[in-house]
């Protein structure tokens, strides 16, 4: 197990530059933290690693600014070369997001010690699997989606007809119980989600759009958060 302090994972934005409308990264991340956000994922696969530590830059600037670098995590999806130069730069990003064809967990956690952050994402049946068979001392927390169909990421698994196959509330109400690590949810969620989803235990919800395309980020955050804190858990 890591060395880190408690990880609050229940307001999670996944953002980058192709999902902003063509507003700042750092304005819509200073929207979500400012309304309650609690970890965040630079994401993209179009950026390239200058592009990607200037992002790291702007995202630990805005933690630093609000006072919430300590609270706050950050975290960078895949890019582990991005993340070692973004400490070495000097800039504090607290950890790596994965999925199961990406770096391995064990290497992540190699190069970024016992205090870093790492999360794995994969589909819910492969996340039993791992959780069954697997060892899960390397991993912070899953990932696990997506809920709905969502443009936000065209790569997910597809049926036979071409749809993307989402998480079912049964799925993720059993991923909830037999993980030994806090699960975050995503894919295509909104606020309204929200109360069905926390009803199965998972620690957390995230999000793309539902902030980062909204027409005003602020509200969007502060009624996810609201609606998330309102809600029953299991
Ligand atoms: N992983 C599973 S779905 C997804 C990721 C990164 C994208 C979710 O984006 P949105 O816009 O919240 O549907
Ligand atoms: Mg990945």
């Amino acid at each position: 197990m890591n060395m880190r302090k408690k990880l609050d994972i229940s307001a999670y934005l996944v953002v980058g530059p192709e999902n902003t409308l063509g507003r700042p990264v750092g304005d819509i991340i200073r929207a979500a933290v400012e309304n309650g956000f609690t970890c965040l994922q630079i994401r993209s696969k179009t950026a390239s690693a200058r592009e990607l530590i200037a992002l790291c830059c702007e995202a630990a600037d805005v933690l630093q600014a609000l006072g919430k670098a300590e609270d706050v995590v950050l975290l960078v999806d895949d890019r582990l070369d991005v993340v070692l130069a973004a400490r070495e730069a000097g800039i504090k990003v607290d950890g790596i997001h994965v999925g199961q064809s990406d770096i391995p967990v064990a290497v992540c956690r190699k190069f970024l010690g016992p205090e870093a952050v790492i999360g794995l994402s994969a589909r819910t049946q492969e996340l039993l699997n791992y959780v069954r068979q697997a060892d899960t001392r390397d991993i912070d927390y899953f990932g696990a989606g997506p809920l709905h169909e969502t443009a936000t990421k065209p790569d997910c698994g597809r049926d036979a007809a071409g749809h993307i196959i989402t998480r079912s509330f049964e799925e993720l109400t059993e991923l909830h119980a037999i993980s030994p690590v806090p699960v975050v949810v995503g894919g295509g969620v909104k606020a309204r989600d929200l109360p069905a989803l926390r009803k199965t235990g998972v620690d957390g919800f995230f999000v793309v759009s539902a902030v980062a395309g909204a027409a005003d980020p602020a509200a969007a955050a502060r009624e996810l958060v609201a609606t998330w804190k309102a809600a029953p858990r299991s």
